[in-house]
This record gives structure tokens, sequence and C-alpha cells, in this order.
């Protein structure tokens, strides 16, 4: 199986740094270790740091590696649940690679990306859930999705869907034993209890759709917002993207066609990650690269979460062009520049009026976060697509296995239904033995980063 090898890996960035850190797994690890340090392990207390120096070969002293802290754990006490060991060495990447190397002229192998993590879900050191949640603390970009991603670290969401795993179980047992009992058609006590359990299944279908759209607005949170700034040239997108940055991105300059490419930068506004795209102003032009530009500007338009439309005059600038339908289907605020000019716009049209250039552009960011109602999120459960795809799936089985209610006869059905639903949660928490280790490996662990 691929994650049970012995396997390393170097755990920090390949760049020269104060330290940086190799990890060894697997049933080979002290053994491996035994051969390039001269202590004694059999005097050293597991999971306790000590110092050692390192040799590719512990009986010939020219061949040292490094002076390091070593910290050996015996599985099952380990994070990956095997035994391992990790090396706190001069964080220079000739120094990773010669250990490296070493460790596996000495037996052990490179490991794929999140293979450490994968040997511990396979050693039953956490579930599906919590090894998402590993993933997504790394990958964290903002202080929001990190403490969801630590919530689901520590099993609270385990917890959650693991209680929602109960209360399925109870209604299937309790539709068993009307099952069992050859239950009578007009039985008036059997009729009262599948009302009870559809609407003990209806109230399992709320709660998980109300996390559910909690999960998508956090997934859209940890991704980040594509905020497109878009519009005629010389109305003020790029001093705007330069006021939001709070420093000088794009070229400002009163020449018409001056921003070709999209320039993009990033804010955290409440916790969240906002990315601003600048783009070629909208116009005619013979320009060659200017019209790049502009087919740039269409794909921003597309791939943006919502849009700022800028205007120094009036908003019918793109009356009858192609580029409105495009705008028509997404968020978008029509925003009034060059307040300070005092020009005659007409700003009953626009959402809001600013001045880039000479005022506080926060009420414009206050608006953005309103309109894409992000004001008040709760705080919520989960985070990761792999969540949505799952609590969709399950809230869809449920529906379908409460329809099969409706129709009396169909009881058989129903638990059958909601044992469809329990092979769900199952797989999703990942305790289904029908997946194979390659298939959970390549669905999840392959995604984590080298050293995880
Ligand atoms: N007075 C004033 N001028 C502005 C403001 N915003 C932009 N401008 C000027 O308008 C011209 C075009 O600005 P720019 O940001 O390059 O426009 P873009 O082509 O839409 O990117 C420049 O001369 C800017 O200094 C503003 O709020 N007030
Ligand atoms: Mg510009």
């Amino acid at each position: 199986m691929i994650v049970f090898d012995t396997i390393c890996a170097l755990a920090t960035p390949p760049y020269k740094s104060a330290l940086a850190i190799v990890r060894l797994s697997g049933e080979q690890a002290l053994p491996i270790l035994r051969q390039i340090t001269k202590r004694d392990l059999d005097k050293i207390k597991p999971n306790y740091a000590f110092y050692t120096k390192l040799f590719k070969d512990k009986n010939n002293e020219n061949t040292k590696i490094d002076e390091c802290i070593v910290v050996y754990y015996k599985g099952p006490e380990s994070y990956t649940g095997n035994d391992s060991v990790d090396f706190f060495l001069h964080g220079n990447p000739v120094i990773c690679e010669e250990l490296l190397s070493t460790l596996v002229a000495l037996g052990a192998r490179r490991a794929n990306k999140g293979e450490f993590s994968a040997q511990a879900y396979f050693n039953s050191k956490f579930d599906l859930l919590k090894a998402q949640g590993i993933n997504d603390l790394i990958n964290a970009n903002t202080l929001r999705s990190k403490n969801l991603a630590l919530n689901t670290l520590g099993g609270k969401n385990t917890k959650l869907i693991n209680k929602i795993k109960e209360e399925i179980l109870l209604s299937i047992s309790s539709m068993e034993y009307y099952i069992e009992d050859q239950y009578i058609e007009n039985d008036l006590e059997a009729n009262n209890e599948l009302d009870n359990t559809k609407s003990k299944i209806q109230k399992l279908i709320d709660e998980i759709d109300y996390h559910l759209q909690n999960t998508k607005k956090n997934n859209f949170i940890y991704k980040g917002v594509n905020v497109g700034i878009i519009g005629k040239s010389n109305v003020g997108k790029s001093t705007l993207l330069n006021a939001l940055l709070k420093k000088e991105k794009a070229i400002v300059s009163s020449i018409p066609g001056t921003t070709r490419d999209v320039v993009e930068g990033e804010i955290e506004l409440s916790g969240i990650k906002i990315i601003f795209n600048d783009t070629a102003g909208i116009r005619l032009t013979k320009s060659r690269i200017e019209n790049l530009g502009i087919k740039k500007t269409y794909e921003i338009i597309k791939k943006s979460d919502l849009l700022l439309l800028l205007s120094d005059t009036n908003f019918d600038m793109f009356k009858g062009k192609k580029i409105l339908s495009l705008i028509k289907n997404k968020p978008c605020i029509k925003v009034q520049t060059k307040k300070d000019l005092n020009k005659k716009g007409k700003e009953d049209e626009a959402d809001i009026f600013i001045s880039a250039l000479k005022e506080d552009i926060k009420p414009l960011t206050d608006l953005i976060l309103k309109k894409l109602d992000l004001l008040n999120v709760e705080e919520g459960y989960f985070l990761g697509q792999r969540d949505v795809d799952y609590l969709t799936k399950i809230s869809n089985q449920l529906k379908d296995a409460k329809e099969s209610i409706n129709i009396i006869n169909e009881i058989e059905i129903c638990s059958d239904k909601l044992r469809v639903v329990i092979n769900t949660i199952n797989e999703y928490l990942g305790n289904n033995e029908a997946k194979t280790a390659e298939d959970i490996y390549e669905t999840l662990f392959s995604h984590f980063c080298l050293g995880k």
C-alpha cells in the first residue's frame, strides 16, 4: 500500500532560514536513525528532544551532515501513528538534501504530498474531516478561515456529523420495528410513529441545509472574493485600486488607455481576502495591445464575484454593447468617481459617490461587504468544497428518504434509503471500507503539502 513505506520529506520551505525540519516516518525510522547518530537511543526517552551530530556513516567522522536537535516518537504516540523522527536542522537546503539522500540510501522513500497525514489516517489517528481541517489550516489566508479550520481540527464537525448519524440510526431502528411487526395499514400507533420519524428527518434536513448555506459562504470567504474594477478609460479605475491597496500599484495617468494588462492586488476586509482586478478601460481603439487588454477585461468580468462599475459621468455608457449582457448577471456596484471635482453626474443613478484621490474610501469597502452579504457571517462549522459536496449529497438523500414515507407502503424503501445516507456519512468521515486507500489518498491527501 502506498502509505506504509518508511517515508521522508522536508517539512519546511526549501529556503535558507534559521531552522529546517526533515521528517521520517515508518517501520524503519528508528533503525535508520540508529545508523546516523552515535547516541544510544535506548537511553533516550521517546518524544523528548535531544542534541546529536548526524553522519552519513556514523563510523566515519568525515561524513558529518549537521549538528541538530532530534525528536523521535514511538508509534502509536506520534503524528502518523508509526515510529517517526523529526530532525531540526540548520536551515540550509544543502544540509536538508544531504540528510534526505542519506535517509533514502538507508531504505526510506521520499514521501508524496500529504503522505504523513495519510499514514495517520490509516492508523486511525483522525477521520477525514479532521484531515481536511489540517490542510485547510495550513492553507488558510485569513484569520477567519484559520479559526474555522482550527474548529474542524478540534473535532467540532466530526461531533456534529456523528450526532446526525446517531439520529438517523434511531429513525432506522424505529422503522425496523414496524417492518418486523408486519404492521397493519390502519394502525394508529404506527401512523403516529411514522409522522414522528418524518418530522425528525425534516429537522435534520433543515439543520444540514442551514450548515450548507454557511459552508458555501465560508468556502467563498476561504478562497477569497474576486472583485473586478471596470469602466471606460480615464474614469479613475487605477486610482481606486491604488487607494484600496494603499500603495501605488497601478500606473495612473490622464492619458486614456494607460492600463492595458490586468493589475491585481489583494487586501483583507473583516478577515476576508478580497482580490481586486484593475482592468483596461473599455473603449474603441485601433491599438492591438490595448484591444488585447480589453479582451482580458471581459475574462475578468466573467470570473468576478462582484463588479465595481466606475463612471465620472452617467451609467448608460455600455448601452446596446455586448459587455452589458456580461455585467447584467453579476452583482455590481455603480461607483460615481471624482466627487471632489463637483462635476454634474447623474448621481442618483450611482450606488455611491467617491473621490479615490481626495477622500477616504471606507464607505465603498463597507458597501462591498454589504453587497456580498459578508457583514454578518456566522462562524459556522465547515469550510471546504468537500464539505459542500457531502452536505449537499446527505441533504438530498434525506429528502428522498422522507418522500418515501409519504407513501405508507414504502416504509421499507425509506429505511433502505436512510441506510444509504449512513453510507454517505461514513464515506464523508472516512469510515467506509468500500473505498480503497489509493482512492482516499488521491481525493484528499494528494492535495496536501509535502512533509505533512
Ligand atoms: N480630481 C480627481 N481626479 C481623479 C480622481 N480619480 C482619478 N483621477 C484622475 O483621472 C485620471 C485618470 O485616472 P486613472 O486612475 O488612470 O483612470 P483609469 O483609466 O480609469 O485607470 C488621472 O489623471 C487621475 O489623477 C478623483 O477622485 N479626483
Ligand atoms: Mg487605469
